[in-house]
């Protein structure tokens, strides 16, 4: 005499179960990325200029905050071109009264100079964005 296992399949109910979790997994993942771009637009509020003016940037060191625009402003008679060491990032030639801008939202420490004149140099420090208390 033996008992008669009867297994009854419920892949099919476990299917529809793990369905309906991969449905809300894929609705949660959109959710990070509209806060982030909120943090975007509230970041946006803050920056920082420089000044380029005399064949150099001034202030040649900034520290901001994740998140800071920071905006080149050349006052200078010639065409200068802000270009980090690394190529992360670099400006067009900019004229006298053009400027060119970039958010950090990055933290960390920034060389860059001008690739027309390589003797000008400056430092952007960008720390984490400070949290509230
Ligand atoms: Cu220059």
């Amino acid at each position: 005499m033996s008992a008669t296992a009867n297994p009854i399949p419920r892949r099919v109910r476990f299917g529809l179960i793990f369905g309906a979790i991969g449905v809300t997994a894929l609705l949660a993942a959109e959710l990070p990325s509209l806060g982030a771009s909120g943090v975007v637009a509230d970041a946006a509020a803050r920056a920082a200029t420089i000044k380029i003016d005399n064949f150099a940037f001034a202030p040649a060191d900034v520290t901001i905050t994740a998140g800071t625009t920071v905006i080149w402003k050349n006052e200078d008679g010639e065409v200068h071109r802000v270009q980090e060491d690394h190529n992360g990032f670099s400006s067009a030639a900019l004229d006298t009264d053009d400027s060119f801008s970039r958010t950090f939202a990055t933290p960390g420490v920034y060389h860059y100079f001008c690739s027309i004149h390589p003797y000008m140099v400056g430092k952007i420090v960008v720390n984490p964005a400070a949290k509230s208390n």
